[in-house]
């Protein structure tokens, strides 16, 4: 029952997907265990995405990351971080299943509205880069 980190990106916050999103995750039967809105600095987001560093979309990455608020939010309940990466679809829309955020919603392969961590470990160091634990609602 690990948690994972998720992430409405600043195009799905400007598109005001916001609701779209969360209704989706709740309605896959997963829970919102922490929630908040932030701007990213761009250390912050240079660090966040760091084993991307080199790669030709890491700077353009960085800057689409820093331009606007996002969302984040701790996701829990049963293979949390599959089921989240299920709902998001593939990091490209073209290639996403029909039926998910990304091929509905996003735009390109970029500008793809959520983020989800990829493994138990990232998600334990994606969650802690954003919240305390006493910002986190527990298991029950
Ligand atoms: P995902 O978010 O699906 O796990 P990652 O972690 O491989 O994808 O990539 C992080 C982010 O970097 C993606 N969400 C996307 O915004 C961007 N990205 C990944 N690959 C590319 C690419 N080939 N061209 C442009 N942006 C990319």
């Amino acid at each position: 029952m690990a948690n994972t980190l998720g992430i409405v990106k600043p195009d799905g916050v400007r598109r005001k997907l916001v609701g779209t999103v969360l209704s989706r995750i709740e309605r896959a039967g997963l829970i919102i265990r922490g929630l908040k809105t932030l701007r990213l600095s761009r250390q912050q987001a240079e660090k966040f995405y760091a084993v991307h560093e080199g790669k030709p979309f890491y700077k353009p990455l960085v800057e689409f990351m820093t331009s606007g608020p996002i969302v984040v939010m701790v996701i829990g309940g049963h293979g949390s971080i599959e089921h989240w990466r299920e709902l998001m679809g593939a990091t490209d829309p073209a290639k996403a299943k029909y039926n998910t955020i990304r091929r509905e919603h996003a735009t390109s392969i970029e500008k793809n509205v959520v983020h989800g961590s990829d493994s138990p470990a990232t998600a334990k160091s994606e969650i802690a880069f954003f919240f305390d634990e006493d910002e986190i609602l527990p298991k029950e």
